[in-house]
């Protein structure tokens, strides 16, 4: 397992390399670069730059997270090519500066999707937080308020420029059901599989996230079933699976540690954090300990030790906690991701040692 951190870059993030480095056990930083709109081609020398810039603060750059994929895509318009080859482009150049994972996301208009980005807790700190009722109100109304909240921080897949023409964006996946989406990736996969094979380079879908279809779009990343099909797509170790938990852990009905040991030789990085659901079908980000939410992080972090699992890890959102809260971007501070990478060290440095029987 290699412990990472997600960081935002220079000058768009709270948090500077120097803090995390202060945090025991992070090997290495995930990354990307947030201004470059879904389809372009990233620059090689922005590349060089931030992964030059990583490495010199002593972490590795060997995860990306976030090279969006543009909508044609998704929606499968004529002009899909030219963007899947800008997106080949730029796995070459990601494969070049040292690059071995990608995490994207398959999901139509949104990325994840909440009602409150401070909904306050029991014991005062407040966190991300999902409400049914309200999430399907009307997508206007919940792009405004997710803005509004970010403030001045941006948030990947709610870019405001692309949100801004909703309708249209609508319109364009009118026509798009779950089958077809499922066809327009394995599109995308059969076109980019070459590079990523040649470089060893591991694609890994993120879940989505809440895991059902929202505003009638298509959702094709939510269930075991819907990962068994995905991963055969193109059955290559390099289609693999960001395995988040407080993504699919969103849905009672999907069993976490069954998933977990299915897929455990295609998932490449791990999203470890957790949540509490309640029957409306609500849910909060909680803290990363085990009994404070409903997925089972002990379970799965023996689960992931059991297997030798030797791709990346890192704590996903963290709740905003000792007043941190919009001083940093939402579920993205500080202190309880670091007490989540703490808490996870813990599990694993335990397993570790039982399993070597070493009692000292
Ligand atoms: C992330 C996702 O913040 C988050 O919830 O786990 O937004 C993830 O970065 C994207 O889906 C990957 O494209
Ligand atoms: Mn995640």
């Amino acid at each position: 397992m290699k412990m990472t951190w997600r960081w935002f870059g220079e000058g768009n993030d709270s948090i500077s390399l120097q803090y995390i480095k202060q945090i025991p056990g992070v090997e290495g930083i995930v990354w990307s670069l947030h201004d470059i709109p879904a389809g372009e081609k990233w620059p090689e020398e922005r590349i060089k730059a931030t992964v030059n810039q990583i490495t010199a603060a002593g972490f590795n750059a060997e995860v990306v997270e976030s090279v969006n994929i543009h909508d044609a895509i998704k929606i499968g318009l004529p002009e899909r090519d030219q963007y899947i080859d800008n997106y080949i482009d730029t796995i070459e150049k990601l494969a070049k500066y040292g690059v071995k994972v990608i995490c994207y996301n398959f999901m139509p208009v949104f990325d994840w999707v909440r009602t409150d980005l401070y909904r306050q807790d029991e014991d005062g700190s407040n966190a991300l937080f999902y409400e049914k009722a309200l999430a399907e109100r009307n997508p206007k109304e919940l792009i405004a308020d997710v803005l509004k909240g970010a403030g001045e921080f941006t948030m990947p897949g709610w870019e405001p420029e692309r949100l801004a023409s909703i309708e249209q964006l609508f319109d364009a996946y009118s026509e798009v059901d779950e089958d077809t989406l499922t066809e327009n990736c394995r599109y995308f996969l059969e076109r980019i599989m070459p590079s990523c094979e040649k470089h060893g380079l591991k694609m890994a879908v993120h879940p989505d996230d809440p895991p059902w279809p929202i505003y009638g779009l298509p959702r094709i990343v939510r269930s075991a079933e819907h990962i068994r099909k995905y991963l055969k797509l193109v059955d290559s170790p390099c289609n693999g699976l960001t395995f988040c938990t407080g993504s699919l852990g969103a849905s009672g009905e999907n069993d976490l540690l069954s998933m977990a040991s299915e897929f455990h030789d295609r998932i490449h990085f791990a999203h470890l954090r957790n949540l509490k659901r309640n029957e409306q079908g609500d849910f909060i980000e909680r803290s990363h300990r085990t009994e404070d939410g409903d997925v089972n992080l002990t379970g799965l972090v023996r689960l992931f030790h059991e297997k030798g699992f030797e791709g990346y890890l890192r704590p996903d959102h963290g709740r905003h906690i000792w007043g941190e809260e919009k001083t940093c971007r939402p579920g993205y501070g500080l202190y309880d991701r670091a007490l989540g990478v703490m808490y996870l060290m813990g599990l694993w440095d335990a397993f570790k040692k039982e399993s070597k029987n070493e009692t000292e």
